[in-house]
């Protein structure tokens, strides 16, 4: 009986007008800290904010929270300088980047006190979806299978998803073959002319470790 009264209690409390109050909304830079084990798991990293679009009150306050090494470019605002959080006071559509990453752009839409904006509820569960999205994105990307004599250094999918591994990780081919090396936008070629194992591993992120072995002939 008395647990049911303070439930009572506390669901008064929540009836509080919730527009009169400025509110504080969440963006991640990068891989949500929820799905960072799962993306990992497949040495997945995906370069996107979460949730790609807010939608705030005049008045509201945006929390950009660092997952990873991602800016805040909001060229419509001028240079903040005030981030993890940003105050928005002014109606309107505010796009905006990641320096880092060309192509990681989310949006900020700001609208008068009299237009409704989703719930917190709501916007968890699209971010829920948009991992959802990187994850079945990062799964098609790791069964990706390479042309022969081909290592795959990182691969840059949909949605900002990359995944950091080589494939395969380790290689044997007869000594005199060229083997290529492919990256998202460009690839270069290496003659292994001489019989050995040759480790490799990328100087961004050392995990990434291979080797290719060229057999005698
Ligand atoms: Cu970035």
């Amino acid at each position: 009986m008395e647990t049911r009264t303070r439930r009572r209690g506390a669901a008064g409390v929540l009836a509080v007008p919730v527009a009169a109050q400025a509110a504080t909304n969440n963006v991640s830079m990068g891989t949500p800290t929820s799905a960072q084990k799962t993306l990992g798991g497949l040495a997945a990293d995906v370069n996107a904010f979460f949730p790609q679009t807010v939608s705030v009150h005049v008045g509201d306050t945006v929390r950009f929270t660092p997952n990873g090494f991602h800016t805040v470019d909001l060229p419509a605002k001028g240079s903040s300088g005030a981030l993890p959080l940003l105050k928005f006071t002014k109606a309107g559509t505010y796009r905006y980047y990641c320096d880092v990453h060309a192509g990681m752009k989310a949006t900020v839409k700001v609208l008068p006190k009299s237009k409704p904006v989703p719930s917190a509820k709501a916007d968890a569960s699209r971010v829920k979806n948009q991992i959802a999205t990187a994850v079945k994105t990062a799964k098609t990307l790791t069964k990706a299978t390479q042309p022969a004599n081909t290592v795959s250094v990182g691969v840059a999918g949909k949605h900002g998803v990359e995944i950091f591994t080589l494939a395969p990780s380790n290689l044997t081919v007869p000594a005199g073959t060229t083997v290529t090396f492919t990256m998202s936008a460009n690839s270069y070629e290496v003659q292994f002319s001489a019989p050995g194992t040759y480790t490799f591993y990328c100087l961004i992120h050392p995990f990434m470790k291979g080797t290719v072995t060229a057999t005698a002939t």
